[in-house]
């Protein structure tokens, strides 16, 4: 749909006008910098600068300058290879995300990559997920956050997508912005930045439209916005400490949907350093998600034609010995409470493991002792082992099914791959649906 990348002159002027003061007041200083020495560290000492999952990372890395050239062109090279090789399995948003990457900044000559050719592919993904939706009761195959991606991406590199139908299935009522009815910080931050890219390329006249779409698109993103700020913690945080990042990106482009006592970004960027010191963000996902809002990068600054930023001063950190992102495992055994709960029926076992042991040793342990009650089946993801199955029940997006993790019956923040349990935990693995 769009046209050109050329902007015609009005969209020049509103872009100008377009507020920008809130990030320059609130990325971290210069002198600040090396406080996130850790994440950039975390992010490409990890297996994530390989394989698919590599994509938020390296979206990241680049936004914030942090690779030097040689870096940039060695991981990228790999990453396009990656891409080409396992695209038809792809999901879309995953699609999305890879693109984004590779088109962060425009890197070393010699790299070409046939933009064209992925976003139809994306397109064509998309496509799939709104089919799905009209077929399964609005159930996409995958989920908003991963929607909002693949029409950020679509917008971003010039895909096909219909304008109405983002204005129609974006309505902040929908479904699919929460899960048990609590709205999803990360996916309506993500839909932000997508319908705020839509929104200016409407503006800027590339894409010919009704009055009334836009007008719609602009009030779906005053609604998230009032919506994100209502997650806002005392401590400034926005939801919780993994959604503040994508938030703070959807605040950074929608000042001028908020009043300035409503969020005070120092307070919010503040909290996140203190948890950087205290050893927040091991995740190396984690960590991407975070760093752009510090630097103050947004994903709307991804842009394929203007050149990557090589080696900022902290880039020489990726020689040091990296951090584990598994916490120290001790001698000491420890007894925890083990269940899995489908429907009314509990099935519940005492394990011993050694102290410091993640919640996955747990459920590993269990399915050594009684593997008809307790067997199950995880699959790598961006954040860890994600566990789709047990007993042979597999979670399925199309009915809003998953299995949910809980500890003294709460659902835990972090996956089986990092929750460290405690002497006496009641763990619990809950067939649920969202
Ligand atoms: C959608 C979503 C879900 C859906 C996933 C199914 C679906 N409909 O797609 C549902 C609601 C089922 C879900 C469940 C959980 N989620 Co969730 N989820 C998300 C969300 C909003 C988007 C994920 C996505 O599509 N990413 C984009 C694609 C391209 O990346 P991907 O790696 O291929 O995505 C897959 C994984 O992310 C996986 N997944 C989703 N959630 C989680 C959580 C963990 C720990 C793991 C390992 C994988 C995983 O599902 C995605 C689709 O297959 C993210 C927010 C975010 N910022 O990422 C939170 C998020 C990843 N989830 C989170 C959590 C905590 C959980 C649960 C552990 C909650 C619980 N107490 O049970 C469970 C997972 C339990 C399990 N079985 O292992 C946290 C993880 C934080 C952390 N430090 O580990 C996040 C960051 C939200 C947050 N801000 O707290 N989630
Ligand atoms: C550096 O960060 C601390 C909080 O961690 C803050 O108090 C201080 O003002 C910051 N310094 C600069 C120069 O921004
Ligand atoms: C990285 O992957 C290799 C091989 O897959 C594995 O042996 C190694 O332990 C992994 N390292 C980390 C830090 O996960
Ligand atoms: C890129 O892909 C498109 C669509 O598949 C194709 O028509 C075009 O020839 C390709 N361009 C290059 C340079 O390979
Ligand atoms: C773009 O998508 C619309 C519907 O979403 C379709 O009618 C049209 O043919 C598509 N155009 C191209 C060039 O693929
Ligand atoms: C487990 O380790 C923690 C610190 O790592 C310690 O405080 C606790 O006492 C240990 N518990 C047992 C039962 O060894
Ligand atoms: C999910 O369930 C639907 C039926 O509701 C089915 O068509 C689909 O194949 C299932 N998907 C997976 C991945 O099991
Ligand atoms: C999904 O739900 C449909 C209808 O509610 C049901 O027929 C189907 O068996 C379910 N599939 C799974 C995999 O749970
Ligand atoms: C497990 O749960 C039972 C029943 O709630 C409780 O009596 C027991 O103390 C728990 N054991 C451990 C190790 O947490």
């Amino acid at each position: 749909m769009r046209q050109s990348h050329q902007l015609p002159l009005v969209g020049l002027l509103l872009f100008s006008l377009i507020p920008r003061q809130q990030c320059e007041i609130c990325k971290v200083s210069k002198e600040n910098k090396t406080a996130l020495k850790p994440l950039v560290h975390t992010m490409i000492s990890s297996n994530y600068t390989k394989g698919i999952q590599a994509a938020k990372v390296l979206l990241s890395l680049r936004l914030g300058g942090f690779l030097n050239q040689n870096q940039d062109q060695h991981l990228i090279e790999q990453f396009i290879l990656t891409v080409r090789s396992t695209e038809p399995s792809l999901t879309s948003g995953q699609l999305a995300l890879a693109i984004l990457a590779l088109g962060a900044c425009k890197g070393t000559d010699g790299i070409s990559i046939n933009y064209s050719e992925l976003v139809k592919k994306l397109g064509n993904k998309y496509k799939a997920e709104i089919k799905n939706m009209e077929d399964h009761d609005g159930n996409p195959l995958t989920n908003y956050y991963q929607l909002s991606l693949d029409v950020l991406a679509l917008c971003l590199f010039s895909g096909n997508y219909s304008v109405p139908k983002v204005a129609e299935i974006f309505k902040p009522g929908n479904k699919n912005y929460y899960f048990h009815k609590q709205f999803s910080v990360d996916t309506g931050a993500m839909a932000v930045l997508a319908l705020t890219c839509v929104k200016r390329s409407i503006t800027s006249g590339q894409n010919k439209i009704d009055t009334k779409d836009l007008d719609n698109i602009d009030n779906h993103i005053k609604l998230l916005i009032r919506k994100i700020l209502s997650q806002k913690t005392e401590n400034g945080l926005l939801g919780n400490i993994d959604s503040t990042g994508e938030a703070m990106q959807a605040l950074f482009v929608s000042s001028n949907y908020y009043n300035k006592n409503q969020w005070v970004c120092q307070k919010t960027r503040d909290t996140v350093l203190k948890e950087i010191s205290q050893g927040a963000f091991r995740m190396p996902t984690a960590a991407a998600q975070i760093l752009p809002a510090l630097m103050g990068k947004t994903y709307l600054n991804v842009n394929k034609d203007s050149s990557c930023v090589y080696g900022s001063d902290i880039s020489h950190i990726s020689t040091q010995k990296p951090i584990s992102v598994t916490p120290a495992v001790s001698a000491s055994q420890i007894k925890v409470n083990y269940s899995v709960v489908i429907n009314n029926a509990k099935d519940r076992i005492v394990v011993s493991v050694a102290n410091g042991s993640v919640f996955l040793k747990v459920m590993e342990q269990a399915q050594k002792e009684n593997a008809a009650l307790f067997r199950y089946v995880s699959e790598e993801t961006s954040w860890g082992p994600y566990i789709t199955t047990v007993r042979g029940i597999k979670a399925n997006t199309t009915n809003r099914t998953y299995w949910e993790l809980l500890s003294n019956g709460e659902p835990l923040s972090e996956g089986a791959g990092s929750y460290v349990v405690h002497a006496g935990d009641d763990l619990e693995v809950r067939w649920s649906t969202y």
